[in-house]
C-alpha cells in the first residue's frame, strides 16, 4: 500500500453550475468583497469610496472537497464580476506559491486574462472558455475579468503549493489592467 500523508479522496466527479459559480459536491467557498483587495487597486481614493458605498463582491472561489495538502491536486472555480475601480478592472488579489509549483487555469465562461510576474517579465495570456492558460512554478499569477459579464475559470494546482499573497503586495504585478476604448489595456504598474 502507498503511504498518505492524511486519508485518501475517494474519485469524484464534480459539476459546475455557472448561474450560481458554484461545485458539486462543495468545498470551501470563499467571498472575496472590495474590502479584503486593500492596497492593490492603483486608485485608493477610489478603492475607499467602493469600501464605504457598499463594499461589492469582486470575486467568488468555489473549491471542491479535495483538501489542500501534498500529492492531492485541489480545483477551484473562480467568478470575478464584471467592473472596476477607477478604470482598472476587478481583479484577484494575486499570490505567488511558496512552494513553487505550476498551475493550470482552464476559462469557463465571458471573457477575462491571466497576468503573470516573476519579478522582472509580465506575461498574458487572453483567456475565454476552453482556453487553457499555464502558470509555470515561481511567476506570480492574477486573473482580470476584462469583459462586461461573470468571467469564470477552473483552476487546478498541487495541495502543496500554498498562497503567498504579501510577495504581490511587496512587488506588484509588472502592469494593470485598465478600461480603453479598444476593451482594455496593459500599463506598467507603477504608472498611475
Ligand atoms: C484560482 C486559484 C486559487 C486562488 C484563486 C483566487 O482559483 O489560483 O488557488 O485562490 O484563483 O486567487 P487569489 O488567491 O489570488 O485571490
Ligand atoms: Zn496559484
Amino acid at each position: 500500500m502507498p503511504e498518505f500523508a492524511t486519508v485518501p479522496v475517494s474519485p469524484l466527479r464534480i459539476s459546475f453550475d455557472p448561474a450560481t459559480a458554484s461545485v458539486e459536491p462543495a468545498g470551501p467557498v470563499l467571498t472575496r468583497r472590495m474590502s479584503s483587495l486593500e492596497g492593490l487597486f492603483a486608485d485608493q481614493g477610489e478603492w475607499k469610496r467602493a469600501v464605504e458605498e457598499d463594499d461589492p463582491v469582486v470575486y467568488t472561489v468555489s473549491s471542491s472537497p479535495v483538501p489542500e495538502i501534498d500529492r492531492e491536486l485541489p480545483q477551484s472555480i473562480t467568478t470575478i464580476r464584471p467592473g472596476a475601480c477607477g478604470g482598472e478592472f476587478y481583479m484577484t488579489k494575486g499570490h505567488q506559491h511558496p512552494n513553487p509549483q505550476g498551475e493550470i487555469y482552464l476559462g469557463l465562461t465571458g471573457v477575462g486574462g491571466l497576468l503573470l510576474f516573476d519579478g522582472q517579465r509580465t506575461e498574458w495570456i487572453d483567456m475565454e472558455p476552453g482556453v487553457i492558460g499555464y502558470i509555470p512554478p515561481h511567476w506570480a499569477h492574477r486573473s482580470v475579468n476584462v469583459g462586461d459579464e461573470p468571467y469564470s475559470f477552473l483552476a487546478v494546482y498541487p495541495g502543496c503549493a500554498g498562497h503567498d499573497y504579501q510577495w504581490v503586495l511587496d512587488h506588484g504585478m509588472g502592469a494593470r489592467v485598465l478600461r480603453a476604448p479598444s476593451g482594455y489595456e496593459l500599463v506598467p504598474y507603477n504608472s498611475r
